[in-house]
């Protein structure tokens, strides 16, 4: 998969040459190249921002450099992501929709945002989405982004080392994954659950399915269908 990133903060994105999405990378098997937008400028001062048209607080970033970003970057087979705390909820389908695309491209905004035209503009020659990781603000789009990398990155086939590890997770089936243990079996005083240590499979699957519904009802409930949470 090819992923390009449009920042003013390229240097946010080293944290990509870490862990397992670093070592896709470097395997090849995913290609994310990192862009500074302040090098589509032509001004002395690189400018990259300016005041918003009907006044207000902030800066809106302007139209032109990112125009000319994406005219060096997008193919006929780009998905283009604007990450916005005014954008659609990403979830962990988001996330599996994403990883079965060939191209991303996620533009990273800062200030109050980017020059609508430039999302609208965008719609004309790509697939756009703009996406919102959850109901809080973040000073920019960078850290979104790496979050959205990540969660789409891990199911591209090959990232992940043991992709079974991918099924029994929380999201993956709708509710909150179930608590692990490991050894020792007690410590500090505290027992793992002597039905993980019985070798009854059957007995094992049914009490972590009881744990995921506890656990959603308990810390989720509105992630549960309507006849399962106990209201009337
Ligand atoms: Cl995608 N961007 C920003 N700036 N803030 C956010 C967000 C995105 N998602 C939640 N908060």
């Amino acid at each position: 998969m090819r992923i390009d990133v449009v920042t003013i903060f390229p240097e946010f994105f080293s944290v990509l040459d870490v862990s397992l999405l670093g070592r896709a990378r470097s395997g090849g098997v995913l290609d994310i190249r990192v862009h500074d937008l302040r090098d589509f400028t032509h001004d002395r001062h690189r400018t990259v921002d300016d005041t918003p048209a009907g006044g207000g607080a902030g800066m809106v970033m302007k139209p032109e450099p990112w125009g000319e970003a994406l005219d060096a970057i997008l193919t006929l087979e780009s998905t283009v992501v604007f990450p916005t705390p005014a954008g659609a909820l990403f979830t962990q389908g988001t996330a599996r929709d994403l990883s079965e695309r060939q191209h991303l491209v996620f533009c990273c905004g800062r200030y109050e945002g980017i020059d609508q035209r430039v999302i609208e503009h965008t719609r004309t020659r790509a697939e756009v989405l703009e996406l919102s990781l959850g109901d809080y603000v973040l000073n920019g789009g960078e850290v979104a982004a790496m979050a959205m990398i990540e969660a789409a990155g891990r199911l591209v086939p090959g990232v992940v080392g043991n992709p079974e590890s991918l099924v029994e997770e929380s999201h993956e089936d709708g509710l909150l994954e179930y608590p692990s243990y490991t050894k020792p079996a007690v410590w500090r005083g505290l027992e793992t659950p002597p039905v993980l240590l019985s070798g009854n499979h059957a007995a094992i699957a049914a009490w972590r399915r009881e744990q995921q519904l506890e656990r959603t009802r308990r810390v989720r409930p509105e992630l549960l269908p309507h006849e399962e949470t106990g209201d009337a």
